[in-house]
């Protein structure tokens, strides 16, 4: 089944999305995604100028092997705007193959492991009151596990709220140049424990929480959050610490016992072999976006799950639906699945260009069973919502040295 045409959009529901979509000589199509949050075009421009060239009139069956060859033939291997790229290639062959064999991917993989996805939403807020009463309504609405962010007091900006504002651009100012947020790791180790707290004395331990701290702490700081935060019992700290140098998350493992997740950024399996081998982490959080798509992710998911380590995808704002869905499948299968980051429904201009359903019940989400990954992109209501260029804020220390957003 010979590759007919591959397009790439880009579109602003609300955000930015990259999408691709491959199209065979019979007129099926497969969809994936490439967005990479505030470097978009950059993935774009990898599409289609070194991508989609090579690819045409090749056979959308052989995934492994195009996989293969525009990893390793590129020469050079992993960084996050060609993975990215990659993995929606990958991605829409999974959909297509998914189509022309009739079945859902998850089936294509070896079946379903569970009967639903469990999922973690996020309770946030500008005060302690706030978080905790959007955790009572995730938990009224039948979450089983929530993440808990919460704004520092006397702080310009907190990783994971808003400010008050309603989205990102308004918390930009419309600038499309990067806002710049304060950072005070004294102010949060004072901080964050008291959420915890509080939170476990109003709604007990039935309820799984986690947090994420994005990589502010150095190894040393961080084992000692993860002991205040020992007797809240978390499912897992997020990103305590930045992945570049992987012993970090040693030095944290010998202090504490409370479990650790990372690997939003990871590009390949060779990013996280190091920590899932010496059992330094307990969840692995790549996306089938931004880990190469579905074909590498399967093999990190078996790796991992020699080692007692769960799969735990990214499902911030910024990965569209179509991650979402490639997302359900692959955790449907994974036998080794924790849990699935999810933040909502989405907006209803997110809803005109994307078209997809989920639904939760119980904290689990579950999907219909359609061919391949069951969404469907409207290209003409994505021309609706054209791309705007935006950032990433940027994070400094009070006395302006830039630090980890
Ligand atoms: C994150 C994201 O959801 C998460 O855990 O760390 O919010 C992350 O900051 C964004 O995806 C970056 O684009
Ligand atoms: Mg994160």
């Amino acid at each position: 089944m010979k590759i007919k045409d591959i397009k790439v959009f880009v579109c602003c529901p609300g955000r930015n999305f990259v999408t691709v979509k491959i199209i065979t000589e019979d007129g099926t199509y497969g969809l994936g995604d490439a967005t990479l949050n505030g470097r978009e075009m950059a993935v774009v421009a990898y599409l289609e100028e070194h991508i989609a060239p090579c690819l045409i009139g090749k056979d959308a069956h052989q995934i492994e092997d195009i996989w293969q060859y525009l990893y390793k033939g590129a020469y050079w291997q992993n960084g996050a705007v060609s993975t990215a790229a990659i993995a929606a290639i990958d991605m829409a062959l999974w959909d297509i193959k998914g189509k022309l064999a009739n079945m859902p991917v998850y089936q294509l993989l070896g079946g379903k492991s569970r009967k639903g996805v469990t999922v973690y939403g996020h309770a946030n807020g500008e005060t302690i009151e706030e978080v905790l009463k959007n955790l009572g309504t995730m938990i009224n609405e039948g979450y089983k596990a929530v993440r808990l962010q919460c704004a520092l007091p006397d702080t310009k900006g907190t990783y994971g709220t808003m400010e008050g504002k309603k989205n990102y651009y308004e918390l930009q100012g419309n600038r499309p140049l990067p806002p710049e947020q304060e950072w005070s790791t004294t102010k949060y180790m004072n901080f964050i424990p008291e959420l915890f707290k509080q939170a476990r004395e109003k709604f007990g331990y039935a309820i799984a929480l986690c947090h994420d701290v994005h990589s502010r702490l150095t190894p040393i700081e961080a084992s000692r959050l993860c002991k205040l935060l020992e007797p809240y019992k978390l499912l897992f700290i997020e990103d305590a610490v930045t992945t570049e140098n992987a012993e970090g998350y040693k030095v944290i493992r010998e202090h504490t016992d409370t479990p650790l997740a990372t690997g939003e950024k990871f590009n390949t399996l060779w990013d996280a072999k190091e920590m899932i081998q010496n059992q330094w982490i307990d969840y692995v959080r790549t996306a089938v976006t931004h880990g190469g798509g579905l074909t590498p992710l399967k093999k990190l998911a078996d790796f991992a799950s020699l080692y007692h380590v769960r799969m735990a995808p990214h499902g911030a704002p910024d990965l569209s639906p179509v991650c979402l869905m490639a997302h359900m499948h692959f955790n449907l299968w994974a036998p080794n699945f924790g849990v699935q980051e999810f933040v909502g429904f989405g907006t209803p201009e997110l809803n005109e260009v994307f078209q997809y359903k989920v639904e939760l019940k119980d904290g689990l989400l579950y999907m219909d069973d359609k061919p391949g990954w069951g969404i469907d992109f409207d290209e003409e209501a994505a021309k609706k919502y054209p791309y705007k260029r935006s950032y990433l804020p940027v994070n400094r220390l009070e006395d302006g040295t830039l630090w980890n957003w």
